[in-house]
């Protein structure tokens, strides 16, 4: 089955926290190709994976990278499809390098950046669902089950937590 979502990280380094981006694809059947590549130590290579990536009809593109994160633009530049940024914290100024250099693209050239780290990890991949359940009635079913799950989830929880705290 051919990858609906391609996610690229800059370095392996960024691996684990990108990991749960893979997890809720997973969890949600959409197909991914999960690789590394670099703005800057491998240009060629990011411009060819997105090339052949959209030949064989990828349709959003979730990228990780820290520092002066160019990543996410340089897929941005090569592509209409839409591309997600998630900004990793990975030098001595805790993300802020990579937020401002993933969120701030000239116009024309949108990066729809998320939180740092696995938080944003994990919204990269509900976001690029949501993207994706816009022409996929069974997907956005499984969006609404998730969903559904998530209240579920907070109701058992305030009940238990209620429960250890009655009224003396
Ligand atoms: C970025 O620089 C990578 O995305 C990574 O977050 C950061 C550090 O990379 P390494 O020096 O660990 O390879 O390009």
């Amino acid at each position: 089955m051919e990858a609906r979502v391609a996610i690229f990280i800059g370095s392996a380094s960024d691996e684990s926290v990108v990991t749960p981006c893979a997890d809720v694809l997973k969890q949600l059947g959409i197909p991914y190709v999960f690789t590394i590549t670099s703005a800057h130590r491998t240009p060629e290579r990011t411009a060819t994976l997105v090339d052949d990536l959209e030949a064989r009809g990828c349709q959003v593109y979730i990228c990780a990278a820290g520092m002066a994160a160019h990543l996410a633009g340089a897929v941005a530049a090569r592509t209409t499809k839409p591309v997600i940024g998630i900004p990793i914290a990975a030098s001595a100024l805790n993300g802020m390098d990579a937020l401002l250099a993933t969120l701030q693209m000239p116009p024309g050239f949108p990066v729809a950046t998320v939180a740092l780290d696995k938080a944003g990890a994990r919204n990269a991949a509900w976001l690029a669902a949501e993207i994706l359940a816009l022409h996929d009635p069974a997907l956005h079913e499984r969006l609404l089950a998730a969903r559904a799950k998530f209240a579920a989830d907070v109701a058992a929880a305030g009940d238990e937590l209620a429960a250890r705290h009655q009224p003396c």
